[in-house]
C-alpha cells in the first residue's frame, strides 16, 4: 500500500501551445481525444468561447473550442481551463474536461414532454414549447387561486436555478430549497457562522497553497475533485506540508498523508475534543491570538478537562500516542494550519457540533485570517438588473415547523418535503413542485417518503438536461440546453481576488432544448409577470450589468475572466489588528451563548451513535474523481472511465462471507430495504472491518439512460434511517447499516 508523496494527482503541467495536458495518474485516465492537440483539424480555425463549468459547483472558468466538421458544421470540440481563473488556474479536472459529453449525449431530453399515464409510469407525449407553457401558466394560476402561490415550491441546484428563483419570487413564493444546503454544507456554514461570524461559502477560503499542516476529517480531496483545492494540496505536499487524514477508509488523500487515523465512524467529535484537550493542556495553542480574539476560553478549558486521548481511544480506536503526536504536529505548524471544515457535512445528525469542534480547533491554533490558514476572500458585485418589487409572501418554509431548525438560513429541503407529504396536517401545505437541476429521489435520503410526497402533488414540472428519476414523476418535462449552449448569470465567485467570469453559448442548443432564462421569460409572459423579465436575450442583462461597472459584454467575451481589485480588507489579519467578528460577543465564540439560548450545547459534546447490528456494516459513501453525483453517470466520456460503482469490503469481512473480488451481490439495509440492482465486490484493506463503502450517484433507474441504467447500486436506496441535525435541519445519512445478499433476492426496491 506504499505510495510516494510525489505522485499525488497533480493537475499541473502545461503542454505545448499553452493547453493543459495531463501528465498525472488521474488525468491520464482521460480518453485520448480529450487531451491530444493532434486531434484539432486546424487550431487556427478553431473558435473559442468563454464558459464556466457546470459539471460540479466549483464552476471553473474555461474556453470552449469549436471547429467545423467534414460537412462544414460548427461543433464543440473541447473545453480547457482559463489561465486567469483562480478556481482552476487554467486546468480542468477529468469531469470538467469530459463535460462536453453532456452536450454530445444522445440520451438527452430533446423536446418538452407531457405525462399521459399515471405518475411514476413513464408515459409521455412530445408537445410544443407553447403548449407546455400554456399548461404551466394555467396551473400556476389555479394553484394561486386555490391555495395561494406559496403552495408552489421550487427545488433547485445549479446556475440556471437563479432564473427560476426570480420567477418564483415574482409569482409570490419563497418556498425554495437546494439539496446543496440541507444534504450538504448547512452544518458547516452555520457552525462557522456561530463561531467566526461568517459562513465559508464556495470556493472555501482555505489557504492550502501556503499551509504547513492540512488536517482532513473525512474530506477526501483527490476523490472529491474540487479543482483549486486539489491543486493547492498537491502544491503544499511538494512544499513539505504535513497532511493528516482522519477517515475510516484509506482514501487517496490518506495515501498521501504523513498520518492516517482510521477513525471508527461516527466518533470524530471524541477525537476532536481530545485534540482540543491536548492543545489546551500542553499550552500549545496560539496564546496571543486566543487572548485577543476569542470568547469563552475558560469554559472551553474546563469543558475538555477530562477528554483525554485515553478517553478518546476507547471511542475512536485511535491510539493515544497518535492523538498526542498529531495534536503537536498541528500546533507546531500554527497558525499556518488548516483543520479542513469539510463540505458534505451532513453525516450523523450532530453535524453542526462536529463542525463547531473543527472551527474551535482552528481558532485555538490561530488559523482564521492567517497565511496558510483561512484567508479573507472577496467577491465581485454587479448591480441588479431592474425588476418591479416582488410581492410579499404570506408564509415561507420557516413557518412549516416554526423554530424547528433555528440556524437554517436558506430553505430546508426536508421541511418542504414534510409540508408536501400526505401526513402533513398544517395550513402551510405544498401542493405543486417546480424542480430545476436536482434529482430529488436520488439526492434526498428516504426516497420512499420523497415519492409519497410526490404522489400528493397536484402538479410537477421538471427542468433537466437528461431523463432521470425525477423527470419520471413530472407532469411536464422541460429540456434545458446544457451550459455549453446558453447564457447564464455572470459568475462572481469569491477568492483571493474578486473576479467575474462569463458563460456564453458555444453552439446552438441541440434538439429542441432551450436555456432556463428563456423558459422563465416565456412562463412569466403567460402569467402576467413579464415585467420581471424585460429583455429579449439574456446577453442584454449581462451587457447592462457590465456597462454599469465600466466593462462590456464584448470585453468579457474576449477575456472570459476579469480580475477586479480588492476593495475591503487584506487577505490576512495584521498581528496587532483589532478585528470585530460578526458574532454577538464580537469575538470568535469558543463558547456560544447563542446556541445555549436556543437549547443546544454551547460547546461540542460527544454522544454515542448506534452501532451496526451483528452481520451488518456501516454504509459510507463518497466521490470518484471522474464523476459528479448522478449528473455524470450517463456521460459518454466519463462512463468510459468508470461505468458503475463497486462495494469496498475488508478482506476479513469478505472471508467471513466467502465473498470473491468482482462477485456481484445485493444489499439489504437494517430497515429491510433491498437494493434494486447488484454491485461488484472490491476486496481491499483500505476500509475498516465495520464499514463498507461505495461511490454515490450510480444504480440509475431510468431505462432511457443507456449507459447509466442499472450500473451498480444507488447508495440512496440504502439510506432510509435519517438523523436530522436539529440546528440546521440537514439530514445525517451515515447511520445506515447493510448486509450482503449473495443470491438474487425475490423482492427488490421498486424501479422508477
Ligand atoms: N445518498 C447520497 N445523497 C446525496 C449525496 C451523497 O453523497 N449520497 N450528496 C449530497 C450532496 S453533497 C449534494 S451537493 C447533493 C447534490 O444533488 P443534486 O443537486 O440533485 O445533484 P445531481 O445528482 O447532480 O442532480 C442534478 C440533476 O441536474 C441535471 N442537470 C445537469 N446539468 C443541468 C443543467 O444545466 N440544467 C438543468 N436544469 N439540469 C441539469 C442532471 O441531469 C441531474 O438530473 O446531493 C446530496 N445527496
Ligand atoms: N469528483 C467529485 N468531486 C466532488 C463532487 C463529486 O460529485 N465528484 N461533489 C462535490 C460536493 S457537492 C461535495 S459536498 C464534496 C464532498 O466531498 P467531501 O466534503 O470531501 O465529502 P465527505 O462526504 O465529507 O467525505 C467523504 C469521505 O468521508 C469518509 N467518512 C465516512 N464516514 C466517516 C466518519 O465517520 N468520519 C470520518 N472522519 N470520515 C468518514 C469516507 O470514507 C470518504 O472518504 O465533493 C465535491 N467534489
Ligand atoms: S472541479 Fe472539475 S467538474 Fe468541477 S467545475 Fe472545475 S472542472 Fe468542472
Ligand atoms: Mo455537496
Amino acid at each position: 500500500m506504499k505510495t510516494t508523496r510525489r505522485d499525488f494527482i497533480k493537475i499541473t503541467s502545461m503542454g505545448a501551445g499553452g493547453l493543459a495536458i495531463a501528465t498525472t495518474p488521474v488525468l491520464n485516465w482521460l480518453p485520448g481525444f480529450l487531451k491530444e492537440d493532434a486531434e484539432i483539424p486546424d487550431d487556427s480555425k478553431a473558435k473559442k468561447y468563454p464558459n464556466y463549468c457546470e459539471v460540479c459547483f466549483w464552476n471553473c472558468a474555461g474556453w470552449v473550442y469549436t471547429h467545423k466538421d467534414k460537412n462544414g458544421k460548427e461543433k464543440i470540440w473541447k473545453i480547457i481551463g482559463n489561465e486567469k481563473d483562480q478556481n482552476s488556474n487554467g486546468r480542468f479536472c477529468p469531469r470538467g474536461t469530459g463535460g462536453i459529453g453532456m452536450y454530445y449525449d444522445n440520451d438527452r431530453l430533446k423536446t418538452p414532454l407531457k405525462r399521459v399515464g399515471k405518475p411514476g409510469k413513464q408515459k409521455f407525449v412530445e408537445i410544443s414549447w407553447d403548449e407546455a407553457f400554456d399548461i404551466i401558466a394555467e396551473k400556476m394560476k389555479q394553484i394561486k387561486t386555490k391555495y395561494g402561490s406559496e403552495s408552489f415550491a421550487l427545488f433547485k441546484h445549479g446556475t440556471s436555478g437563479k432564473h427560476f428563483a426570480t420567477l418564483f419570487k415574482a409569482y409570490g413564493s419563497t418556498n425554495m430549497a437546494a439539496p446543496a444546503y440541507s444534504q450538504c454544507k448547512a452544518p458547516r456554514e452555520e457552525a462557522f457562522k456561530v463561531t467566526f461570524g461568517h459562513p465559508l461559502h464556495s470556493p472555501e477560503p482555505l489557504d492550502i497553497r501556503d499551509t504547513k499542516c492540512l488536517v482532513l476529517i473525512g474530506s477526501h480531496l483527490g476523490e472529491n475533485m474540487h479543482n483549486g483545492q486539489v491543486q493547492e494540496m498537491s502544491h503544499a505536499i511538494e512544499n513539505g506540508a504535513t497532511i493528516i487524514t482522519v477517515d475510516p477508509r484509506f482514501s487517496t488523500a490518506a495515501s498521501k498523508s504523513k498520518f492516517w487515523l482510521p477513525v471508527k465512524p461516527a466518533t470524530d467529535i471524541a477525537l476532536l475534543l481530545a485534540w482540543i484537550h491536548i492543545i489546551i493542556k500542553e499550552e500549545i495553542y496560539d496564546k496571543k491570538y486566543v487572548e485577543k480574539n476569542t470568547y469563552g476560553f475558560d469554559q472551553l478549558a474546563n469543558h475538555v478537562k477530562n477528554f483525554t486521548p485515553e478517553w478518546a481511544y476507547g471511542i475512536t480506536s485511535i491510539k493515544p500516542a497518535l492523538i498526542r503526536k498529531t495534536a503537536r504536529e498541528m500546533a507546531a505548524a500554527s497558525p499556518s494550519v488548516i483543520i479542513h471544515p469539510g463540505r458534505h457535512a451532513s453525516w450523523y445528525g450532530d453535524d453542526t457540533q462536529r463542525v463547531r469542534a473543527i472551527a474551535i480547533l482552528n481558532a485555538l491554533l490561530g488559523s482564521w485570517g492567517r497565511r496558510g490558514g483561512f484567508f479573507f476572500p472577496e467577491k465581485a458585485k454587479l448591480p441588479k438588473y431592474p425588476t418591479p418589487a416582488f410581492p410579499k409572501v404570506k408564509w415561507s418554509w420557516k413557518d412549516i415547523k416554526p423554530g424547528e431548525h433555528p440556524l437554517a438560513k436558506t430553505g430546508v429541503t426536508n421541511l418542504l418535503i414534510d409540508a408536501s407529504h400526505p401526513d402533513y396536517k398544517g395550513d402551510t401545505k405544498i401542493k405543486a413542485w417546480f424542480v430545476v437541476g436536482t434529482n430529488l429521489p436520488v439526492t434526498l435520503p428516504d426516497s420512499e417518503r420523497t415519492l409519497e410526497a410526490i404522489q400528493e402533488q397536484e402538479f410537477i414540472v421538471v427542468v433537466d438536461t437528461m431523463p432521470s428519476e425525477i423527470t419520471g414523476y413530472a407532469d411536464i418535462v422541460l429540456p434545458e440546453a446544457t451550459y455549453l449552449e446558453r447564457y447564464d448569470d455572470i459568475r462572481l465567485a469569491q477568492h483571493r481576488e474578486p473576479s467575474i467570469a462569463l458563460r456564453m453559448p458555444a453552439a446552438e442548443p441541440r434538439f429542441n432544448s432551450k436555456p432556463g432564462w428563456w423558459m422563465c421569460k416565456k412562463i412569466a409572459e403567460k402569467t402576467g409577470l413579464g415585467d420581471y423579465f424585460k429583455y429579449e436575450d439574456y446577453s442584454e442583462v449581462l451587457d447592462w450589468q457590465l456597462k454599469k461597472i465600466g466593462l462590456s459584454l464584448d470585453e468579457l467575451k474576449q477575456k472570459g475572466v476579469i480580475k477586479l481589485n480588492r476593495k475591503y480588507n487584506d487577505l490576512y489579519l495584521g498581528d496587532y489588528e483589532e478585528h470585530e467578528f460578526n458574532t454577538p460577543s464580537g469575538k470568535i465564540e469558543l463558547f456560544s451563548n447563542e446556541l445555549a439560548a436556543l437549547g443546544f450545547d454551547p460547546m461540542p459534546v460527544y454522544k454515542k451513535h448506534p452501532e451496526p447490528p451483528e452481520g451488518f456494516y456501516r454504509l459510507i459513501y463518497g466521490r470518484a474523481p471522474m464523476h459528479t453525483f448522478s449528473r455524470t453517470t450517463n456521460n459518454p466520456n466519463l462512463t468510459d472511465l468508470m461505468k458503475g460503482n463497486n462495494l469496498w469490503v475488508n478482506p476479513k469481512t469478505a472471508k467471513e462471507w466467502g465473498l470473491k473480488n468482482g462477485q456481484k451481490i445485493w444489499l439489504q439495509n437494517h430497515q429491510g430495504h433491498i437494493s434494486s440492482f447488484s454491485i461488484p465486490v472490491r476486496i481491499t484493506e483500505r476500509i475498516r472491518e465495520d464499514s463498507v463503502y461505495m461511490v454515490h450517484g450510480f444504480g440509475r433507474k431510468d431505462k432511457r439512460l443507456t449507459r447509466g441504467y442499472a450500473a451498480g447500486i444507488s447508495d440512496t436506496e440504502m439510506i432510509t434511517d435519517v438523523k436530522i441535525d436539529k440546528p440546521t435541519g440537514s439530514t445525517g445519512m451515515r447511520s445506515n447499516f447493510v448486509t450482503f445478499l449473495t443470491e438474487k433476492p425475490e423482492k427488490q426496491e421498486k424501479s422508477v
